[in-house]
């Protein structure tokens, strides 16, 4: 089917297809930078730690800040739609401070080639995360929830340090900067207290965000529910870490893999509508626990896409991506996972949702059921095509891809 003939199959039903095609190339995406060097960072680290895990050993791993910026330019030129990128803290351009700083003492002008990266690509805006993990001053798996107070302050400084790095970001992009906090701190086991560490926790991001620039940063806290090696305990959970962003009036981040199981972020959306002005989202895939597998098309990415569509919140929920998988080429990891956020976004926003909700206020499920299964079938695929031709892509992003891979990432041996 041709797009001049799925318009009129949408048309049919009171959709309007060039409504959602210039919706969808404004909604921000904010791409992470960590997809293409499985989570490492510039500051030397040879692995990862504080609960998350890449997996697979995929030839071609961006090795260092160069390599990292041309794949990630790359991976970028082929997502369609308005992007941002984002961030860590361990992704700092150190020079010949390099070994001699640390986190605690980093400042904007270590984050300055971003900004040019971002510049030169047509980037919207820049996220940025303090990196709480993968670091000695880890203690005994603790950050800002350490019983030692040297560690917990040291901790509290990176907090401080990722503020002002975030409003330098803002105000050199002229774009507000999401800051996102999430620490792995947590036990393998039962602990004795389980209230202490949260207490310290509290007062640690108090101090983070005593003096932050309100006007250019949007603090958020991400909680979680459990990780390797924090399977009985964490001191982030999502209850503290509701609390903590309802009581101080910021923005509270729900990453779709950090849930026991048979819990969904989609209904916690509208959730959260009730009572937060903005909600921030990291689009994962967990496999039966937060493996951070490659977003695809499927069921609660539609879901979830669908509330923020429906509640009119495209301009409240923040999306970012959060997956990193090692064992596929990571630039078709990176660009599959962004295509497929944004079919959500085009799927939600090719269904008659004012009708739909009508029928419910009715009561008449029935016909609920029918035009719920009904959209299943509209020529979706031939909208999306359009919307790729639009901003001068195409479907096969595999071939392309492919080659860069025999040119570039193969050479990385
Ligand atoms: C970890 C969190 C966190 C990280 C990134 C790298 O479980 O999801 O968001 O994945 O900050
Ligand atoms: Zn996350």
């Amino acid at each position: 089917m041709s797009y001049q003939e799925a318009k009129k199959a949408y048309a049919g039903l009171g959709i309007d297809t060039e409504a959602a095609l210039a919706t969808l190339q404004r909604v921000p995406i904010s791409v992470h930078c960590w997809q293409g060097d499985d989570v490492l960072g510039f500051e030397g680290a040879e692995s990862l730690s504080g609960g998350i895990q890449t997996t697979g050993n995929y030839p071609g791993r961006a090795r260092t800040p160069e390599e990292l910026m041309a794949d990630y330019a790359y991976a970028l030129s082929l997502m369609p739609g308005t992007k941002r990128i984002n961030i860590h803290a361990s992704y700092a351009f150190l020079g010949d401070e390099k070994g001699k700083i640390d986190r605690d003492a980093y400042r904007p002008e270590h984050f300055a080639p971003w900004v040019k990266f971002a510049k030169e690509h047509g980037i919207e805006g820049i996220d940025f995360n303090p990196t709480f993990f993968a670091h000695p001053k880890m203690k005994d798996g603790l950050t800002l929830s350490s019983p030692d107070e040297a560690t917990r302050k040291f901790w509290v400084e990176h907090g401080k340090r990722s503020m002002e790095i975030a409003a330098y970001l803002a105000k050199e992009m002229n774009s507000l900067c999401l800051v996102n906090i999430w620490i792995p701190d947590g036990y393998k086991d039962i602990p004795a207290d389980r209230l202490s560490p949260r207490l310290r926790y509290k007062q640690s991001l108090d101090e983070i965000l005593e003096n932050y620039d309100k006007e250019w940063v949007i603090p958020a806290v991400e909680s979680k529910v459990f990780g390797i090696g924090v399977e009985s305990y964490t001191v982030g959970p999502s209850e503290f870490c509701q609390n903590y962003a309802a009581t101080r009036g910021i923005c509270s981040l729900l990453d779709n893999g950090h849930y026991h199981p048979t819990e969904v972020v989609s209904d916690k959306i509208p959730a959260m509508l009730a009572f937060y002005d903005k909600v921030a989202l990291h689009v994962s895939r967990p496999v039966r626990w937060d493996s951070d597998h490659v977003v695809i098309f499927e069921d609660e990415l539609k879901e979830i896409m669908k509330e923020v569509v429906r509640n009119d919140a495209l301009g409240k929920v923040k999306i970012a991506l959060d997956y990193f998988d090692a064992s596929i080429n990571r630039v078709f990891a990176w660009v599959t996972g962004q295509r497929s956020v944004e079919k959500g976004l085009l799927y939600a926003l090719l269904l008659p949702n004012a009708a739909m909700k009508e029928v419910q206020e009715k009561g008449e499920f029935t016909r609920l059921m029918y035009l719920q299964e009904r959209v299943k079938m509209l020529p979706f695929g031939d909208v999306w095509e359009e919307y790729l031709r639009r901003n001068g892509l195409e479907e096969n992003d595999f071939d392309p891809i492919m080659n860069y891979e025999k040119k570039i990432l193969e050479e990385r041996k």
